[in-house]
């Protein structure tokens, strides 16, 4: 029986605002989606502060990151027809078997545990487009959209906090009480009004906590909530092509593709958080995510291609990955590197890969065989900075003839 005082509205069978934005978010749940929650569209809190971790060259080589810097910023700037910001997380973490091999073990090449399965964006976001699908038929209209993982100049983290996601940590990366920071985020800007979610001000937060700071091994980290990226692991693994900085080598101790460390020191990925419910994100890469540095280090670019199919992995391409593998190796500080550096020495036709194989050649330097491997290599070699490396390598702790090798 219908109620002649009821405002028009709560007869209708369209849902209101908020009704609607509930049944969006029930959806998002069901596309396998852990959380999802809706922020004003407008500049998040602390987005003013981008121009000048810009100014700090912080974003290194990532050219493409300084690239508008007003639409990054602000949403209203990048899609000016949108109206509210959806944004949505789901959780890759899977706790590490008790009889997986130790990775910390530095004969192991470590890879961030995201990329230990397929690539998130070829799940994320067509799960999205699924989502908007689902939003024109709760809203009996075509909601125009436009979705995102990483490929949109938005700040994700400050505008899923601003919708009350969760927080975020000294470590910059955002902290939701069920799942820590081990998710990925995702985004749809709507031209559709939904009542915003209320940035929640978290119960304890870091507090004086900075185990983050002080555990990263290159101290980009160093001042809460900034992370110098062009200091970061993750950054000098992935995103940083060519010649790695020398004085960051050591420190990237065997991680061979991205870096997890500051994620292993925050009290809130320590206590029992809910694992993925995604099979996509099930470790491919062997030994959960730590193969043997020395199998890494012989794969050809088939094998590369094999290995990483549908991976994150693939963007580093084999160049950048056997460079960082060869890094790992110098770490290891371990003879029996010595006769694959040497196999790199001799066959690699890449130099990037040669150049950091010198280097970790370099890193044995009280293993005699060195020196007859880096003075033969010298002899062919014809790339100028593996030259260098060669000699640098040479220099550093073997002394040859003042110091440096003649190439005759
Ligand atoms: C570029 C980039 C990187 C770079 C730079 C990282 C960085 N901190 O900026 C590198 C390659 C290093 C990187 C590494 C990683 N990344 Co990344 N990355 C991005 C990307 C594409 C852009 C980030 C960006 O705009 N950075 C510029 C800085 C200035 O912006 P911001 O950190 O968001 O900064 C804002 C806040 O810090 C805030 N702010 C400033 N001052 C203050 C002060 C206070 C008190 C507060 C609260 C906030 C605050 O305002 C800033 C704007 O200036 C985003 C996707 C996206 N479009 O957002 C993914 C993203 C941030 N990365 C992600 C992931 C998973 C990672 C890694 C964990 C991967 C890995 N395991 O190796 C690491 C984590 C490293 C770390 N501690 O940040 C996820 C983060 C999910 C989460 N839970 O937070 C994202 C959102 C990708 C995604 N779609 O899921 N990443």
């Amino acid at each position: 029986m219908s109620d002649a005082t009821q405002p028009a509205s709560s007869l209708s069978l369209s849902p209101n605002p908020s009704e609607l934005a509930e049944l969006i978010k029930q959806a998002a749940r069901h596309l396998g989606f852990d959380f999802a929650s809706v922020a004003p569209y407008e500049p998040p809190p602390h987005a003013d502060t981008f121009p000048d971790w810009i100014a700090n060259d912080y974003h290194g080589t990532m050219a493409w990151l300084a690239k508008h810097p007003d639409r990054r910023m602000d949403p209203r700037v990048q899609w000016p027809q949108g109206k509210s910001v959806l944004s949505v997380g789901m959780s890759y973490h899977q706790p590490r078997p008790m009889d997986a091999p130790d990775p910390a073990d530095p004969s192991r090449g470590r890879f961030a545990s995201y990329a230990w399965g397929f690539d998130y964006h070829d799940l994320i976001l067509p799960r999205l487009k699924a989502l908007g699908k689902a939003i024109d038929y709760l809203a009996g209209r075509v909601v125009n959209a436009r979705a995102y993982v990483d490929t949109g100049p938005i700040l994700e983290r400050p505008l899923a906090a601003a919708g009350g996601a969760g927080f975020i940590g000294k470590h910059t990366l955002l902290i939701h009480w069920k799942h820590g920071s081990y998710f990925l985020l995702g985004e749809l800007l709507l031209d559709l009004e939904l009542p915003s979610d209320p940035a929640r001000k978290p119960l304890f937060g870091c507090r004086d906590c900075h185990s983050c700071g002080t555990s990263c091994p290159t101290g980009a980290l160093d001042t809460p909530y900034l992370n110098r990226a062009n200091r970061c692991i993750s950054y000098l693994t992935i995103e940083h092509r060519g010649i790695l900085p020398r004085n960051l080598r050591s420190e990237l101790r065997n991680w061979v593709f991205g870096c997890d460390i500051c994620q292993q020191a925050c009290p809130y990925n320590t206590r029992g958080l809910l694992p993925t419910r995604e099979p996509w994100f099930e470790p491919r890469i062997p030994d959960w995510g730590a193969p043997p540095l020395l199998e890494l280090i012989a794969l050809d670019d088939d094998q590369f291609g094999a290995m990483f199919k549908g991976s994150p992995v693939k963007r580093t391409k084999r160049r950048g990955l056997l460079r960082n593998v060869a890094v790992a190796l110098g770490n290891w500080g371990s003879d029996e590197a010595i006769p694959a550096l040497k196999r790199v020495m001799e066959d690699e036709p890449e130099p990037l890969i040669r150049a950091h194989a010198a280097w970790a050649l370099g890193q044995l330097s009280e293993y005699p065989a060195v020196r007859v491997v880096l003075d033969r290599a010298f002899k062919h070699e014809t790339d100028e900075i593996v030259l260098e490396e060669i000699n640098t390598s040479l220099d550093h702790g073997i002394h040859g003839i003042n110091g440096t090798t003649e190439k005759n």
